[in-house]
């Protein structure tokens, strides 16, 4: 099995990925090991519990989501190769380097929710060609589909990295020196699946054609699918995305029509588009319910998208009951 230094040396030789890329996701996993190193350690490190402040998502930041976010700036902007940032806990873009090629937007710590009940988070990242010119926020709102890397590194029972150069996409685990070791290689979700991950609790919120959806899952053998389903709900999509990624799977998110002004909850550019990009490299797919995500204009960096993904089939049957 290759170190992660190993893989990187051969895959980036094998498929011409620039070495200031190479560098750039170097420096992301450093961070993230260092935000593993104060995952691991919760109360030991007194990092659990309310940070005390918001973000402009409107929601109260966790501690580590503070920590997790100050490692990630700090680490980066020490990297010549990155140019700007952006993450889901700062307003505004963070410029880095003049002279860097690359563009790194992250949230830095997905499920926080979870982080004081030991339930798996996750750090979500995505890397971008930085366009000519003054960095603006513009530079950053390009489609999904411009990605030139992306993945997440999942806190769970194994601290996991889930990577993709747009060749496939590998996995690594943490060992216990603290070195990443590559233990699957082009991972593929199945095109078929019984299992479906949603939050059950806003169904009264949902658009009719969400809600026919999951009736028609719900109504197993005796229903139009004639097989039943299985449910799972972990609020925290970086653990659903992996769970579909090795067995696949069908992930949504749906629009809320409590809030009409919103297309969704989940992010765009942070969380929709890096996810998706791993879960589009091993065969699945992932909409808004109507289009192509990764083919979405962005308007916004904190733009919040309704979120469809996993095996292919399921994904292109939701799709089937909105056109
Ligand atoms: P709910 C976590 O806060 C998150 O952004 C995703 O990781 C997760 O899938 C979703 O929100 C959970 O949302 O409404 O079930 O708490």
């Amino acid at each position: 099995m290759k170190t992660f230094s190993q893989y990187l040396m051969v895959h980036s030789q094998e498929n011409h990925i620039p070495k200031e890329l190479i560098s750039t996701v170097e420096s992301i996993i450093i961070a993230c090991k260092q935000i593993s190193r104060n995952v691991r350690l919760g109360a030991l490190s007194g990092v659990l519990g309310e940070a005390g402040t918001g973000n402009i998502q409107g929601e109260a930041q966790k501690k580590l989501d503070v920590i997790a976010n100050q490692i990630l700036i700090d680490t980066l902007r020490t990297n010549p190769n990155v140019a700007g940032l952006a993450s889901e806990e700062e307003d505004n873009f963070v410029a880095a380097n003049e002279q860097g090629g690359y563009l790194v937007l992250f949230d830095p710590l997905d499920g926080s929710s979870n982080i004081d009940v030991n339930i798996s988070i996750g750090t979500i990242f995505s890397v971008l060609l930085k366009p000519s010119g003054s960095l603006k926020t513009e530079s950053f709102l390009q489609k999904g589909s411009e990605q030139v890397a992306a993945g997440y590194v999942l806190y769970g029972v194994q601290t996991l990295l889930v990577l993709t150069f747009k060749h496939g996409v590998h996995v690594f685990t943490l060992n216990e020196q603290g070195e990443f070791i590559e233990t699957k290689s082009l991972p593929q979700i199945p095109e078929q699946t019984a299992e479906f991950a949603i939050n059950a609790s806003n169904q009264r919120h949902w658009e009719q054609p969400i809600q026919k959806y999951i009736n028609e899952l719900l109504a197993g053998e005796d229903g139009v699918r004639e097989k039943n389903y299985n449910m799972r709900w972990v609020a925290s999509m970086v653990a659903e995305v992996h769970r579909i990624l090795m067995r696949g799977g069908v992930f949504l998110y749906p629009k809320d029509n409590r809030d009409p002004s919103k297309a969704g909850k989940l992010r765009l550019m942070y969380e929709a588009n890096p996810l998706g990009l791993v879960v589009e490299q091993a065969g699945g797919k992932i909409t808004n319910s109507r289009e192509n995500m990764l083919e979405i204009q962005p308007t916004g960096l904190h733009q919040r998208v309704a979120v469809v993904l996993g095996s292919a089939e399921e994904v292109g049957h939701v799709r089937e009951l909105h056109i």
